[in-house]
């Protein structure tokens, strides 16, 4: 069905029709039905025009409930990781002042195949050296909380603002970028249900305009979410136009968030930079400030190669977070440390597999308890 909202972008637009929430005053969120679990208009969440605080809420909200997920976001995962850095334990146990170097040696092996990269691990183990022989640290014990310590540290020093920053105009918009195949996709559907629950009216945008099904894909989510779509009509659809499209439609019916796919080349390919520009130029041209958010998604499986990507992927856009996914499967951990130390970029969403609830916000403290366990 053609969108109404603007015809100026009808002919390559259409929205996919759901029943729609404009019976209620506008910005009062109400309870679908369909995931039953969305604040009423009587609930802690309504929003009326105005309030401005709407957004930090509900960015600090989801942050919070991480903490309460913690055995579940972890318990599963990681398992390469665990094993790989469970000789640590058994290094350490036995450990005494003369055996300082061996153990080192031993420890930085363990981190390097855990994935946290040569200059990641130097650091933490000249640092442990130095604590050591300085007597700061003087038992095996101390050595392995130190050890935590200075993983938190790297996952948590450079970055400030891990919960997702939405601004204070409606439609907040976020983009989902990355390579093909990571989870972006399917991480925005999971993200689109998981502000849902938190009470925010969400619009889908299939910017992913490369692939036929790419849109398919997402409008399966949509209806797995009870979410709204705008998706392109013709084959040759720009993706900034249904981005365009998408952010009118969301400021027009007061959306909250535009929850925007785009599509997945690799890193190096020029013609998706190109696109994504376009992308973030045209709904910034809809609603100053937008995008709120650009977060790139990272396949956890593709180990320290995501370096390369994430370094390109914010020369070229700018990404304002990280979502790494598949942490259920063989992910090894270490390259998250890489990444956000390197890049300074926060981690503010883990993908732990592929139900719609499999979006986990980021703990770092919860991430470090989890791969030193
Ligand atoms: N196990 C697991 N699979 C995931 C996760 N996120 C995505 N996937 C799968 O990875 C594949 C590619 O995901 P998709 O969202 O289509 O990637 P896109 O090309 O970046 O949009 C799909 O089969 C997803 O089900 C995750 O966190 N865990
Ligand atoms: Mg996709």
């Amino acid at each position: 069905m053609a969108s109404s909202s603007s015809s100026m972008c009808a002919s390559y637009s259409s929205v996919i029709s759901r029943p729609f929430y404009n019976s209620q005053p506008q910005f009062a969120f109400f309870r679908t039905g369909k995931l039953g679990s969305v604040p009423d208009s009587g609930g802690r969440f309504r929003c009326m025009a105005g309030q401005t605080g709407f957004f930090t809420k509900l960015g600090r909200l989801i942050k919070e409930k991480a903490k309460s997920d913690v055995e579940k976001i972890f318990s599963g995962g990681f398992t390469k990781t665990r094993k790989n850095l469970a000789v640590i334990d058994e290094l350490l146990l036995y450990w005494n002042l003369s055996d300082t170097d061996r153990v080192l040696d031993e420890l930085e092996e363990a981190l390097l195949v855990s994935d946290f990269g040569p200059k990641i691990t130097i650091k933490i183990v000249e640092n442990l050296r130095e604590d050591i022989l300085s007597g700061k640290l003087k038992s095996g014990t101390e050595i392995k909380e130190a050890l935590k310590q200075n993983v938190l540290d790297l996952l948590t020093t450079k970055v400030s603002k891990t919960e997702l920053q939405l601004g204070f105009r409606k439609p907040a918009v976020i983009m989902i970028v990355g390579v093909n195949g990571g989870g972006k996709t399917t991480s925005l559907g999971k993200l689109a249900y998981r502000l849902k629950k938190e009470g925010a009216k969400i619009l889908m945008a299939a910017g992913d305009t490369f692939r036929a099904a790419a849109g398919d894909q997402l409008e399966i989510w949509a209806e797995r979410t009870d979410c709204e779509i705008v998706r392109a009509e013709s084959e040759k659809a720009k993706a900034s136009s249904v981005l365009t499209q998408a952010v009118k439609k969301g400021k027009e019916l007061g959306f909250d968030i535009v929850l925007c796919d785009t599509s997945g080349r690799l890193h190096t390919n020029y013609s998706l930079m190109e696109e994504l520009i376009s992308c973030k130029k045209a709904v910034s041209k809809v609603v100053a400030g937008a995008p709120n958010e650009i977060l790139l998604v990272l396949d956890g499986t593709t180990g320290l190669n995501m370096l390369p990507q994430a370094r390109e992927f914010n020369e070229v856009v700018g990404v304002t977070g990280l979502i790494l996914t598949k942490l259920d499967g063989s992910a090894r951990g270490g390259c998250v440390v890489s990444v956000v130390d390197e890049l300074g970029i926060p981690v503010k969403f883990v993908g732990v597999g592929e139900r719609v609830e499999d979006l986990q916000p980021f703990d770092a403290e919860a991430f470090v308890n989890a791969i030193f366990s």
